[in-house]
């Protein structure tokens, strides 16, 4: 169906998408033209969550999508002279069937392990089918950028809810008081909190007379808007947080309206972080540790919200934990305008029993596993360490680890020396460079989409589903390239032929399984949808909370008539459906995290450094992956370590400083600011492109920031990666 391309315009038309770039799934209206390539983005006005709303990111889609660097076809790398050639797919599915199951049957499972990075949460094909390649692998090592971001709110989470995927969202649009550690939404639009235009949102809380305080080691532009903003050192507040927790039970101010246990294990926990030791700690004056006490607990509604900041610190899942203890003990867990569950009108996973982590550990250095994860800190470990079970073979989808994960530069040097490495993604990248084989996932606007995993934690209820706009020519889906590559590591028959294609195959036993444990095979004809994938998705909008099948009036039909989206309305209150703790109440003193506490205690991060690194985020990029796309990079998104004036003067830097950790050392250029605190410095991650084959990106290369973070450092319970709060030391370069 490709246009001559000699043709002139004569097709260009205005298509509907959701934005797949970040978490805050806004809807765009796209101009396509007579050659399928998408000429322009527009917020898409008649979006009933984004109402138009929409950033440089998402106005820059089609040069992403459009990307001359993108891979459109297989590729593989001769070993010996390090060429790149393309190959047709049923050679590329060959040579992996030909590998893997050969390295699995050698060294067992556990050699051959699998990396799922961030743009899953973002696609079909990750969130349905990234599923059956981890069956098909049957290897305990598993590894995502879940540990090097959310895993600590998960685990805490788990813990305290009973199930890692029920994650109360702050009731952005009713609440009275936000109170925000560690988060940049007017950089990031949030995260674990899905909410276009998270920034209008918060300037209408401010206009209906609520209040916002931000707690970050740097004035950042959300900071900037707020009713105050508080420094805090990096990497302290579990202990600000269990100030607040004191103070609330010191002045009598708690109001917990949801059944719970381990109160009194709480308050004896509390008894020892007064605010004056609090403040010794974080900087931020005792008095000011109660009065936040003293406003959430006054405040008709608050909601706490804490994000990325405090995720990848050495507290994380201390601080996490935290976060909803204060907002239970304010009586603002599962009301409006406090914290509360989505209710998405696709059903998460359903959970039976209790969550419970550590089911198994580590090879190497005994880490637990969490979510049927190890931690991608480990991952090094797990292919450097000669052994049984050592990891040989690595399997890379929508990841850059090389960028993204601790001590990654060290993980350059791994992947070179694997027996096999796959990678599924769109460019010949620093982490895929090492792959055997790179199969690329089609352009975003030829592939559907619908936000399984956000919409769990979207601020309103809504459901929006974008067909693929452009045809996919003949070339596999990415859902087809995930079930073909699982098909290929089970010695499954991997090649789709005139009778047998593994995509609908697996899609019809999905379906065929559901529909018999709903009691429902006599319905499947009433299925709808042009591919597997649609069917699977009108199944479980059907069932879903809204659905057709009960009782509702939602399926794939309903959200084709409304291209734009449906709101499904404000969050209601849910805690006892979500709920699945032994107990049945909300456990706020989880042993698990309990016996964490003498690691606080001792707080090694938190004894004096030279200097300590933070991380931060830009409007105009994402990760590692969007350094490519001219109009998205120069101007103030640049790859710089931000550091204040004084401390300039201080060291005696120049135009250039030399950043030393106890994992590795950079050279970066210096940018002074007194928007951060004395004694910080904060350097952005996903840079150093040096090896990139992106041109654009080559060219304004930077630094990796994760030379400098240590993988041996960890959060210890979720096993979480450690990017804010690294003990470094800066000198003039
Ligand atoms: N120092 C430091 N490190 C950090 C962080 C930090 O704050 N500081 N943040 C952490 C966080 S929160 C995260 S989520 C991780 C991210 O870690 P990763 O997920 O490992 O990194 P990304 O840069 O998001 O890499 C995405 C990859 O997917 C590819 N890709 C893009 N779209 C698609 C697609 O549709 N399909 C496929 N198959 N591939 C695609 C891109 O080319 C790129 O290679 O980084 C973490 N690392
Ligand atoms: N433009 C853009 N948007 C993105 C991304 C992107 O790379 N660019 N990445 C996406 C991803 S993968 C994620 S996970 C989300 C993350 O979304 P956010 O959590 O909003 O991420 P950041 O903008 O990095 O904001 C984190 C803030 O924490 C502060 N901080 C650092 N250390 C500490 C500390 O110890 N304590 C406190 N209180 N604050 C601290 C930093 O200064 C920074 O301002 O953003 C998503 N959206
Ligand atoms: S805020 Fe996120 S979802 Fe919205 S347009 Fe920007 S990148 Fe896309
Ligand atoms: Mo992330």
């Amino acid at each position: 169906m490709a246009a001559n391309p000699a043709a002139p315009d004569t097709a260009v038309r205005n298509l509907l998408r959701t934005c797949p770039l970040c978490e805050a799934a806004c809807g765009l209206e796209l101009t396509v033209d007579s050659r399928d390539r998408v000429t322009g983005a527009r917020g898409d006005k008649l979006d009933p969550f984004s109402k138009g709303f929409l950033c440089p990111k998402g106005a820059s889609f089609g040069q992403l999508d459009g990307d001359p660097d993108r891979i459109t076809e297989p590729m593989m790398r001769d070993r010996g002279t390090g060429s790149w050639r393309t190959v047709g797919w049923a050679e590329a599915f060959d040579l992996i069937a030909s590998r893997i199951p050969a390295i699995k049957a050698e060294h067992g499972d556990q050699s051959v392990a699998l990396y799922l990075g961030n743009p899953n949460a973002h696609t079909v094909a990750g969130t349905l089918y990234a599923p059956a390649l981890i069956r098909a692998l049957g290897s305990r090592n598993v590894f995502s950028a879940s540990t090097a971001d959310q895993m600590p709110k998960q685990l805490a989470c788990g813990l305290m809810f009973g199930d890692p995927l029920a994650v109360p969202v702050p009731d952005l649009d009713r609440t009275d008081y936000v109170l925000m550690l560690g988060a940049n939404p007017l950089e990031s639009n949030g995260s674990l909190c899905t909410a276009p235009d998270f920034p209008g949102r918060l300037q209408a809380l401010r206009a209906r007379g609520g209040r916002l305080v931000v707690v970050d080691p740097r004035r950042t532009r959300t900071a900037a808007r707020a009713d105050e903003h508080l420094f805090v050192r990096p990497g302290t507040d579990a202990y600000l947080l269990f100030g607040i927790v004191h103070s609330l039970f010191a002045e009598n101010l708690t109001e917990v309206g949801v059944r719970v246990t381990g109160l009194e294990e709480l308050r004896a926990a509390a008894a020892e972080f007064d605010p004056e030791s609090v403040c010794a700690r974080t900087g931020v004056p005792a008095e000011t540790v109660r009065r936040l006490a003293r406003e959430l607990a006054a405040a008709p509604t608050a909601a706490v919200y804490a994000r990325i900041g405090t995720c990848t610190a050495e507290f994380g899942t201390v601080t996490q934990w935290l976060v909803d203890v204060v907002n239970v003990l304010t009586g603002n867990l599962d009301t409006p305008g406090g914290v509360m569950f989505a209710t998405a009108a696709v059903r998460g996973i359903v959970r039976t029993k209790p969550f419970r982590p550590g089911r198994w550990r580590s090879r190497v250095r005994d880490l637990p596993e969490a979510m049927g994860e190890l931690p991608v800190a480990t991952l090094i470990d797990e292919i450097r360490t000669p052994g049984e079970g050592q990891v040989r073979a690595l399997i890379t989808a929508a990841g850059n680890p090389v960028l993204s994960a601790p001590g990654g530069a060290r993980l350059d040097a791994a992947f070179a020396g694997l027996d096999f490495m796959v990678s599924l993604d769109c460019y010949l990248n620093e982490t895929t460079r090492h792959a055997d084989v790179i199969l690329p996932p089609p352009r975003p606007v030829q592939s559907p989409h619908y936000d399984f995993a956000l919409l769990q934690f979207a601020v309103r209820n809504y459901a929006r589903y974008s067909p693929p706009l452009v045809p996919l020519e003949d070339r596999p889906s990415e859902a087809a390239v995930y079930v073909r590559l699982a098909a290929a590591i089970g010695g499954q028959p991997h090649n789709p032929t005139a009778e047998y294609d593994p995509l609908t195959v697996f899609d019809e036993l999905v379906i065929g399984t559901t529909l018999r444990s709903a009691g429902l095979e006599q319905r499947r004809h009433e299925l709808s949808g042009r591919t597997s994938t649609e069917q699977r998705l009108d199944l479980m909008l059907r069932l879903g909370p809204y659905g057709e099948w009960n009782g509702g009036d939602l399926s794939l039909r309903t959200l084709l008539d409304n291209p734009h989206g449906i709101d499904l309305g404000a969050l209601r209150p849910r805690l006892s459906e979500v709920l699945r703790t032994a107990s049945g109440k909300v456990d706020l003193a989880p042993p698990l995290l309990l016996a964490d506490l003498d690691r606080l205690r001792a707080g090694s991060m938190a004894a004096p450094a030279e200097m300590v690194l933070i991380g931060r985020r830009h409007l105009r990029s994402n990760n590692s992956w969007m350094h490519n796309a001219p109009r998205l990079v120069g101007g103030t998104n640049r790859c710089t370590l931000q550091i204040h004036p004084d401390d300039i003067a201080r060291l005696g830097l120049g135009e250039q400083a030399l950043v030393k950790s106890a994992a590795g050392s950079l050279t970066v250029p210096v940018e002074a600011t007194d928007s951060i605190m004395p004694g910080v410095v904060s350097l952005p991650h996903g840079w150093g492109h040096t090896t990139s084959f992106q041109q654009v990106a080559r060219q304004n290369a930077g630094v990796n920031a994760n030379v400098l973070t240590d993988d041996s450092v960890l959060d210890v319970p979720s096993g979480n990666a450690v990017f804010n709060g690294v003990p470094v030391s800066v000198t003039p370069a």
